[in-house]
């Protein structure tokens, strides 16, 4: 009778096992899952950018579509993440293209001095020029969308009103904008921005090179008392996806998400610009944050010091078979177009 029982509770687990194998993953409502990595804590925008593209591609696909978010680099840490999403450690990962500046020599030239004078702007005059160009760079990964930062400022523990206040300090910055720092004189110390509120504080660095709303999003203006209006350069990022991941995705779903590319990149050029707005007022307010305005002559001199360096990426970018000059015109012309 005992073992009567047995089989017959072998036979119901055997099939209930082979009935959960034999579903096919994506036939049940909410079965896909995806991860999204991203690399800075959760109050920052490229983790604000994450969650509204989450809820929204949950909703466009009713809910076929489930998204796992990890901010904070708990799946991908920064310079980890292209390769992290080739080798599928996360279907989908937010990376910032500063932080490995021989690598996507195409759309890094959006960082150069050029006057890019929004994240709006530059989100969309980013992703058009990704579009046209179709880099190799991310060959091996589908794009979902690219968007810019607001202009870059220093922000520092000392103010800084002119090149003497600027010589030999420590200030952080990534990639191209290291340059720029160093043009102006100043020990030029590269780090991502998840490394920065720890260097900050045990005083590794006395500022950084960045847009403002870090003021806000990383309590920066608790040590940084000053901003030097620089207005110089953007950073810019790629949200990209697993290849073989987006393949396997129903054509439905992939319409959704190419559908919100522009979308996505618009939103968080808006977002940013808003963003950088309420976190100064914010800084200003409760932290008696002191914004320094360069005059116009001082502002030429500090500007004329950049001058080499789009010259530079020319040549060095010629050198390596890239169309260089085209590449800064399109720049040039589509900052306009999306002005
Ligand atoms: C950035 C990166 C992560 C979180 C917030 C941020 N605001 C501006 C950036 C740009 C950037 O990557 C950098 O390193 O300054």
């Amino acid at each position: 009778m005992k073992r009567k029982t047995d089989v017959r509770l072998t036979l119901c687990l055997v099939v209930a096992l082979m009935t959960l194998l034999l579903v096919p993953a994506g036939a049940t409502a909410g079965s896909i899952t995806l991860s999204y990595a991203n690399f800075p804590p959760a109050p920052t925008f490229p983790c604000v950018q994450m969650e509204r593209w989450k809820t929204e591609v949950e909703k466009r696909t009713d809910g076929k579509v489930a998204i796992k978010t990890y901010p904070g680099g708990t799946l991908l840490g920064a310079k980890e993440m292209m390769d992290g999403v080739i080798a599928g450690q996360a279907d989908i990962g937010n990376l910032c293209m500063a932080y490995q500046p021989g690598r996507f020599i195409v759309t890094n030239a959006t960082s150069l001095p050029l006057g890019i004078p929004s994240a709006k702007t530059g989100s969309l005059a980013l992703w058009d020029l990704y579009q046209k160009y179709q880099p190799k760079a991310f060959s091996q990964v589908k794009v979902l969308t690219m968007f810019t930062t607001a202009p870059a400022n220093i922000m520092s523990k000392k103010a800084v009103r002119s090149l003497d206040d600027i010589r030999g300090l420590d200030l952080r910055a990534s990639g191209g904008a290291a340059q720029i720092l160093k043009a102006w004189g100043a020990n030029q110390v590269g780090m991502p921005m998840s490394a920065t509120p720890e260097a900050l504080q045990k005083g590794v660095v006395q500022g950084l090179f960045s847009s403002l709303e870090v003021m806000k999003d990383l309590k920066f203006a608790e040590s940084c008392g000053y901003v030097t209006m620089t207005d110089t350069v953007i950073y810019p990022f790629a949200v990209v996806m697993n290849m073989d991941r987006w393949k396997a995705l129903p054509p439905d779903v992939r319409k959704v998400m190419e559908d919100m590319g522009t979308e996505q990149a618009e939103w968080t050029g808006n977002y940013m610009d808003q963003h950088v707005k309420a976190s100064m007022d914010w800084s200003v307010k409760e932290h008696k944050v002191e914004v320094i305005d360069l005059d116009a002559e001082t502002k030429a001199v500090w500007d004329q010091k950049l001058q080499f360096i789009t010259d530079k990426w020319v040549a060095d970018a010629k050198a390596k078979g890239f169309p260089a000059e085209a590449i800064v015109t399109d720049i040039q012309k589509l900052t306009e177009q999306h002005r």
